[in-house]
């Protein structure tokens, strides 16, 4: 049987929370206020608008929707700087192995991410030719929890969201796979992800009897 097998980026194929944190610390500082770790962790998953709305509201401060915007470009101009600079050994551990376990075994590979930047960084990392689609923050009008970018990545794929398995570390794309009716994989720790079907704290620990279990299921 052919599943649908989708992706988050951001926290799951790699760590670019720590060049989001950068740059947007970069610009919290240019603003006169600090943005610390605590706050970047409630930033997973987000999207470029909400996180600077957020961001914004931390430091209590008010702009002009033109300087929302320049700002928003100027984050991004930073952060692209960092994620030229990647490469593959930025990839989290045996996340090769299971994205070619799940081609070997002739399964639908797709990315579901809220990331503008997603190509580029798939590309940076060589793994852009693993996925047979990719659905991005270029594709969706709702941020998760909503569950439209898995929806998306779904229907790209052909299959039904409930022969769906979504691998995600936010809190709002486990919500936004449960919602869509497909099995959710926490990867990060248990006593965040708790709302999710199964939760490791990283790809090492999936095995191929697991995802060859999922694949029968
Ligand atoms: P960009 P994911 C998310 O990616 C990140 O977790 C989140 O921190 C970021 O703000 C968002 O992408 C938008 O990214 O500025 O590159 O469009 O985890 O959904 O892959
Ligand atoms: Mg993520």
């Amino acid at each position: 049987k052919t599943k649908g097998f989708i992706f988050d980026l951001d926290g799951v194929i790699v760590d670019t929370a720590k060049y989001h944190f950068l740059a947007w610390k970069n610009l919290a500082n240019s603003l006169g206020f600090d943005f610390t770790e605590t706050q970047n962790e409630q930033l997973k998953g987000v999207s470029r608008v909400e996180s600077l709305k957020k961001i914004l509201a931390w430091g209590e401060t008010t702009v002009s929707d033109e300087k929302f915007q320049d700002l928003m470009a100027l984050k991004n101009t930073e952060y692209l700087e960092y994620i030229n600079k990647m490469n593959n050994s930025e990839i989290l551990p045996d996340v090769p192995r299971v994205l070619d376990y799940l081609i070997a075994k002739n399964q639908g590979v797709s990315l579901g991410s809220a990331s503008k930047n997603a190509r580029v960084i798939l590309e940076k990392v060589n793994l852009l030719n693993k996925f047979k689609t990719i659905v991005d923050g270029n594709d969706v009008t709702k941020a998760k929890p909503d569950p439209e970018v898995f929806l998306n990545a779904a229907k790209s794929l052909n299959i039904n969201p409930e022969d769906c398995v979504v691998f995600e570390d936010s809190v709002a794309g486990v919500q936004a796979a449960n919602t869509a009716n497909m099995i959710s994989i926490g990867i990060g720790s248990k006593d965040v992800l708790h709302e999710a079907d199964y939760v490791f704290n990283d790809f090492t620990e999936i095995s191929d009897a697991f995802v060859e279990a999922l694949i029968t299921k």
